[in-house]
């Protein structure tokens, strides 16, 4: 087999960001463009160390998905690859990626997706690299391939004919296996062990009825696996279960602007009475009941009131985390149940380290994100399970979990603001001055809301004391409320601004309110001190959760 070594020149822009490198296809598709961050990723791994390692690659199905892979697969048998598991038409879910990784031990995992980004060919791409616990690299690595994608001179390619990826099967190219698995058989597996299927089937033979929306992205696969043929909903169930490349035109962030469809029918007068959504890559999850929504960081929060309703954490948990944007509800959890709650920074991979110490079993994020350490991702499907078996085990409809939660607990009202497509500099001075006015806003008072801290919230690891700074500027006021000012790293155009509020009402007759009206005079606060009309032009925000 004759290994091409082509010579190429550096990108400026290849660095990581919250959840690996997302440029617009366009830009993936440009010269050298992906070649030189895999080249980079091998280099940073240490040539000589991948050297006879196993390595999985598959992705969400999105567009350049199949290509994109062929290229990967080529370049990872020129850098000396023993072994690659490449999910079958190149399709797997990011949690079912981490289950692969941790289960056949391979060295690591390369995760195509842009996740809840739009995709298609004038829509978004990514790439990712997992380590060998299924995490999401850390910073030390991802700034270790940002460093060699600076220097890069050539990357290395096997000639060869493209490798089919569309039959299950084991052989051999050159001094390397290839092994093209199914995608979703790992993961249902898995599933099955923290799960009682048995008792979810019963729900289902009952008469319990679900619509779940795939989005056109990758979980259609699993969840009519899943849901459908093992659990008994009836057929259906699942709808836009077909993986397309472009994700049928839609956004496949599973939210109540972008999922639009099945918060319709979910508060319609004939709404079933669950329902539920993944993202792109299928990391993420939206709850909802008959008539009724549940927020992601309750969601975290009821799951961990209600951990002995799952067979697989029957034993009791060891921990819990969330990141430091999403809502303060599951500490109020972890502190009744005597559990010590980490706050982290945005992103998945802060997480891990937590979980391979066996600080924390569940972890969630505001951002639809909520997950365990069965795996070192977060997992759509996982969570909408652990819904099922909460309402299996306690026989009472999302509204009736839901509200009794806040009863016990008290609400912690939240909404998350994005204004989008903001000019990069606009937005950079936004935060740049609201860091600098931060001291002068300590001790004063917005009506009845005094200022108790403000500052940009560093995070040390418990774990390798590694430390993040300028992770997002926190305002939190004496009554626990909080606003929280963010750029994301995930887009590809411009910036995005994320504005959090979060405001704690134990007040036993004021817990059904709407967010919005509750929330409205931080709201207020947040506009007032951050100028963002003024510096965006924008009189509201693009999308509102
Ligand atoms: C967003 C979310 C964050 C999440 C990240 C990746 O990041 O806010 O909570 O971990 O996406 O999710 P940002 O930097 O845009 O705010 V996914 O589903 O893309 O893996
Ligand atoms: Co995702």
């Amino acid at each position: 087999m004759k290994i091409l070594t082509i010579p190429t020149k550096p990108f400026d822009d290849q660095r990581p960001g919250t959840s690996g490198l997302r440029k617009k296809v366009s830009v993936f598709k440009s010269e050298n463009y992906l070649q030189n961050f895999v080249q980079s990723l091998f280099n940073a791994l240490g040539t000589e160390n991948v050297k006879g390692k196993v390595l999985a690659i598959g992705g969400d199905g999105r567009y350049y998905n199949r290509e994109a892979i062929q290229i990967i697969a080529k370049m990872a048998i020129a850098a000396g690859f023993g072994r690659l598991m490449i999910a079958k038409g190149g399709i797997i879910s990011t949690p079912a990626m981490s289950c692969v990784i941790r289960k056949y031990k391979t060295f690591g995992g390369i995760i195509l997706s842009a996740s809840h980004n739009p995709g298609g060919e004038n829509g978004d791409f990514g790439i990712k690299y997992n380590n060998e616990s299924g995490a999401p690299a850390p910073l030390r690595i991802t700034e270790a391939i940002f460093a060699e994608s600076k220097k890069i001179t050539s990357y290395n390619i096997a000639d060869i004919e493209d490798i089919d990826i569309d039959t299950t099967s084991v052989f051999k190219l050159g001094n390397t296996e290839i092994q093209v698995f199914d995608g979703v058989d790992d993961y249902v597996e898995l599933m099955k062990e923290l799960f009682d299927f048995e008792a979810l089937r019963a729900l289902f033979a009952s008469g319990f009825t679900m619509r779940y929306d795939a989005l056109h992205a990758v979980t259609g696969p699993y969840a009519k696996r899943i849901f459908e043929n093992e659990l008994g909903a009836k057929e259906g169930t699942v709808v836009n279960g077909t993986p397309l490349p472009d994700f049928g035109g839609g956004h496949p962030d599973p939210n109540l602007t972008y999922a639009k469809g099945l918060v319709d029918v979910m508060f319609s007068q004939n709404a079933p009475d669950f329902g539920a959504a993944s993202d792109g890559d299928g990391d993420r999850n939206m709850i909802l009941g008959n008539n009724a929504y549940v927020n992601p960081s309750d969601s975290l929060a009821i799951i961990t009131a209600n951990y002995n309703c799952v067979k697989g954490y029957k034993q009791g948990l060891s921990g819990v985390a969330r990141s430091m944007p999403t809502s303060a509800a599951v500490d109020k959890v972890a502190d009744k149940m005597g559990l010590k709650c980490y706050e982290t920074p945005t992103g998945w991979k802060f997480f891990g380290n937590l979980m391979d110490a066996g600080l924390v079993t569940f972890c969630g994020e505001e951002s639809f994100g909520t997950g365990s350490n069965h795996i070192r991702e977060k997992d759509g499907i996982w969570a909408i399970l652990f819904w099922l078996s909460i309402l299996a085990a306690r026989k009472k409809s999302v509204t009736e979990v839901q509200a009794e939660h806040w009863q016990t607990f008290g609400r912690n009202y939240y909404s998350r603001y994005d204004y989008e497509g903001v000019e990069s500099e606009k937005a950079a001075m936004l935060m740049s001055n609201l860091e600098e006015k931060l001291p002068s806003l300590i001790g004063k008072k917005f009506g009845g809301f005094i200022v108790k801290e403000a500052d940009n919230f560093s995070y040390k690891d418990s774990v390798d004391s590694s430390v993040s700074e300028k992770q997002g500027i926190r305002i939190i006021f004496s009554d626990t409320s909080r606003i929280i000012f963010r750029l994301s790293g995930t887009g590809t155009s411009g910036a995005t601004i994320r504005i959090y509020f979060e405001k704690y009402e134990s007040d036993k007759n004021k817990l059904s309110l709407n967010p919005q009206e509750a929330l409205s005079e931080l709201v207020n606060i947040a506009c007032e001190v951050s100028d963002i009309k003024a510096i965006t032009g924008m009189e509201k925000p693009s999308v509102i959760t």
